[in-house]
């Protein structure tokens, strides 16, 4: 028998944050939307002869799928492919930019149509979800409240986000400090917005929005901090200005619909050694290399 349901090919790797936006997205709509997916994404070491590294440790690029460098053209994920209720890619809908050569791969690509932008992607899983109540839509339905999610929703991929990889993947200790100093900062905003709302999350009552998720892939992953970067690198919870954030990550990482999409913490701590050594090379560790942020990344410039 066929669903009805909406559903998706879903290009992703377990390890990204950015792709865990749309699970967290798509796990909240199950049984509203259906999905497969492919990891699509993953690491091999190549040589590094000359040891640039200088940690003894070979380069770490990424391997992709075909269908991944075809369907988006900075072939990253996540990357979503809408299917027919047959399970085909769905010929109907317009591809957003099919004449788009992929330089990395030579390969162009063809109709697919695929939507992508992890921020994108949760307003457009929310969008054909088409939830039956207001208290489930991630993204309100009040225009002006809608507004108000995507003007955070990208504040906080800029504060609380991108910073990450500066603590990361910069070598110098004043400038990880610096990217830390920020990301705290960015969450006191964001706490203060917290405790506005009057209820552990951006639209209050416990309510999800597209605004939470894009924090808590992050927000799940800051432990990394002080394995890698030591002590003065732990996320001050207990602070005041950070009580209505720890009220909110205590509430958004205690629902089942989240829980189940939380990758395994030893294993994601061993994952992002690549970064924290320097050997990892991916668009998003080689902006940050060469000094812009995380979501300023260009794919001309931050090829490897
Ligand atoms: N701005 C993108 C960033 C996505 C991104 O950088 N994803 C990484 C995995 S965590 C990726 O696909 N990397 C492939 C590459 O670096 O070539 C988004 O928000 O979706």
């Amino acid at each position: 028998m066929t669903s009805a349901l909406p559903k998706l090919r879903y290009l992703s790797a377990w390890f990204c944050p950015y792709a865990h936006r749309a699970t967290i997205a798509l796990e909240h709509h199950a049984g509203r939307v259906e999905y497969e997916w492919v990891e699509a994404l993953g690491w091999e070491q190549r040589k590094d002869d000359k040891n640039v590294t200088g940690t003894g440790s070979e380069w770490w690029y990424h391997w992709k799928a075909d269908e991944l460098k075809r369907c988006n053209p900075s072939a990253l994920v996540p990357t979503l492919i809408p299917l027919d209720k047959d399970g085909n890619p769905d010929e109907s809908k317009q591809s957003l930019m099919s004449d788009v050569t992929i330089d990395t791969t030579n390969l162009t690509t063809n109709n697919s149509k695929s939507v992508y932008e992890s921020l994108v992607t949760i307003d457009y899983i929310d969008a054909i979800a088409n939830a039956p109540s207001e208290n489930l839509k991630l993204v309100p339905s009040d225009p002006y409240l809608a507004a108000k999610c995507r003007i955070w929703a990208d504040k906080v991929n800029r504060e609380c986000c991108s910073p990450y990889y500066g603590v990361l993947v910069r070598t110098d200790d004043n400038e990880r400090k610096e990217h830390f100093n920020k990301l705290v900062d960015g969450l006191k905003s964001f706490s203060r917005e917290i405790e506005k709302s009057g209820g552990n999350s951006f639209l209050g009552d416990g309510r999800l929005s597209s605004v939470d998720i894009a924090l808590m892939p992050w927000a799940w992953r800051y432990y990394i901090f002080e394995h890698y970067r030591g002590h003065e690198y732990a996320i001050p919870y207990n602070i005041p200005e950070l009580h209505a954030y720890k009220a909110w990550y205590d509430h958004v990482f205690s629902l089942e619909s989240v829980k189940r999409t939380l990758p395994d913490k030893d294993r994601y701590l061993e994952h992002i050694g690549k970064y924290a050594d320097a050997s990892a090379r991916s668009k998003v560790a080689n902006a940050v290399r060469r000094g812009v942020a995380a979501h300023e990344l260009d794919d001309d410039k931050d090829t490897y």
